[in-house]
């Protein structure tokens, strides 16, 4: 593919811009023919492999990685009410084995916790065993009956990373959920993605849980997406699959559980907060190529300059860095919109003067150009990698604030959520939820802590003037 496939839509039309980077920038083929599933390119698979890289990084701190069966016998799988009661509508079933009927229906994992508790039954003895901390990266599988889309709602999510805790007590349980919210604005802090956290209400909870808490952020369009779940599962799932260990006394006790997921829609999140009219822009520790070095050849000095350039890339690569010269004999503009429309966070260019100078003109993704003494490019290089980062995250913060407006009357949210979302004061009650729905035509999406002071706080509600809290309203992908 190359400079063919034509310019895109502006970003403002952010989903025919959406559905267009995908392609143009390699990252999903949609073509698959199954509603719902879809393919990776391989650099979309290279971004995922980087993002996923970093997520098994922060867990591989207190966590371990290991891989349960896709498969789930209808037995396990119907045991907890809340948890069949939320699924069920959702569930693919493998009934034949061949062409002979199987004797136990089998469910294709829509989440893991009917595949993974039924083992820690058997592993969980003492509370010596405890806590479990174990995760695992598969795909899973939700006959999603809202619209689907690519990224960010799938019938085969490929990349669901899900965790599964076991303590000892419903305190220590709370401790993990702590970790993990911590945990995940770390990772998305990585990826340089500003977040809003909220408690979901309890109609919006993962079926099973005491409580969720959800990751948001806000899209350019404005609607909200939810890019990560942590879930309180106190003893609901420790009671039906008996997952129980004896305590200090010598008394059985149930365990206290949590569990915690991040989809692909960390990539739909990545791709769509940081491009821009002309492609992608992704931070360097996610980027497939960090830097691409474009010799700008011409006449007589050809092979020099080409050879110098293979030279540089050898150099940075050996320091480390995801580098490619594009030596293709194709116009230097041509090569510069390849490479931004994937996304690349650097561009070197050497032509003739630039060798004389001993220099090298770089030219960040975001449109800043320097001149670099080739003597310490490596160092400068690194700096550059370091500020861009921070540009990324400063513009995408300035974003989400733009898109959030605070609200103290209830007539104020619709024209808030025209915009993004709202944040205004609810007290927790389903009347007053379905009142704010109902006037806004926005979502009551959750309350975010005290702890949170740039957008929490107490406050009295919209609606009916009791004591509230500040709750984000938004319309959600
Ligand atoms: N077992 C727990 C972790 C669980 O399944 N939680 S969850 O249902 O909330 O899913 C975790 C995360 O996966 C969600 O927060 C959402 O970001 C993502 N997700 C859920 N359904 C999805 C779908 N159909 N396509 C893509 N991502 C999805
Ligand atoms: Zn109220």
């Amino acid at each position: 593919m190359d400079e063919e496939s034509g310019a895109l839509p502006p970003k403002e039309k952010f989903s025919e811009w959406y559905n267009d980077i995908l392609w143009k920038a390699e990252i999903i083929d949609v073509r698959y023919p199954v509603k719902g599933l879809y393919v990776w390119y391989p650099h979309g698979f290279a971004i995922r492999k980087n993002a996923y890289g970093v997520l098994r990084e922060l867990l591989d701190r207190d966590h371990q990685e290991a891989l349960f069966p896709l498969l789930i016998p209808a037995t396990e799988f119907m045991k907890e009410a809340e948890h069949i009661k939320g699924f069920e509508e959702e569930v693919y079933w493998v009934t034949k084995g061949g062409t002979g009927e199987l004797d136990i229906p089998l469910a294709l994992r829509p989440t893991s916790e009917t595949a993974i508790y039924p083992m820690y039954a058997l592993w969980v003895r003492s509370h010596a065993d405890l806590p479990i901390r174990l995760y695992q990266v598969v795909n899973t599988f939700r006959y999603e009956t809202k619209h689907t889309r690519p990224l960010i709602r799938l019938r085969e999510i490929t990349s669901f990373k899900e965790a599964h805790t076991v303590h000892t007590t419903w305190e220590k349980a709370e401790e993990q959920v702590e970790s993990a919210v911590t945990l995940y604005k770390e990772f998305y802090e990585r990826l340089c993605i500003p977040l809003i956290i909220s408690r979901r209400p309890a109609w919006d909870k993962f079926p099973g849980a005491d409580y969720t808490i959800a990751v948001d952020t806000i899209m350019p369009d404005g609607k909200t997406l939810q890019i990560g779940t942590v879930h309180h599962l106190g003893d609901h799932f420790s009671r039906t699959f008996n997952i129980t260990y004896e305590d200090e006394k010598g008394e059985q006790k149930f365990a206290q559980q949590t569990c915690y997921g991040i989809s692909e829609r960390c990539i739909a999140a990545l791709l769509s907060i940081h491009g821009d009219d002309h492609g992608l822009i992704l931070p360097p520790e996610i980027a497939p190529v960090q830097v691409v070095i474009v010799p700008i050849v011409m006449g007589k000095r050809r092979d020099e300059i080409l050879s110098y350039a293979i030279a540089l890339e050898t150099t940075l690569k050996e320091k480390g860095l995801r580098v490619k010269v594009d030596g293709r004999d194709i116009r230097p503009g041509a090569k510069y919109y390849y490479w931004e429309m994937r996304g690349v966070p650097l561009r070197l260019e050497i032509g003739p003067r630039d060798i004389d100078a001993r220099v090298v003109t770089a030219v960040s993704r975001d449109g800043i150009k320097r001149t670099l003494p080739r003597d310490r490019l490596i160092e400068d290089v690194r700096l550059l990698f370091t500020a861009f980062e921070e540009r990324l995250r400063t513009r995408a913060q300035a974003s989400l604030d733009q898109h959030i407006t605070r609200v103290t009357l209830i007539d104020q949210i619709q024209d808030a959520i025209e915009k993004g979302v709202a944040i205004g004061q609810w007290c927790g009650g389903l009347e007053c939820a379905q009142q704010i729905e109902q006037q806004s035509g926005g979502s009551v999406l959750g309350t975010i802590s005290g702890a949170d002071e740039t957008l929490g706080g107490k406050g009295t509600c919209v609606v009916c003037g009791s004591s509230a809290t500040a709750t984000l309203i938004g319309r959600a992908y």
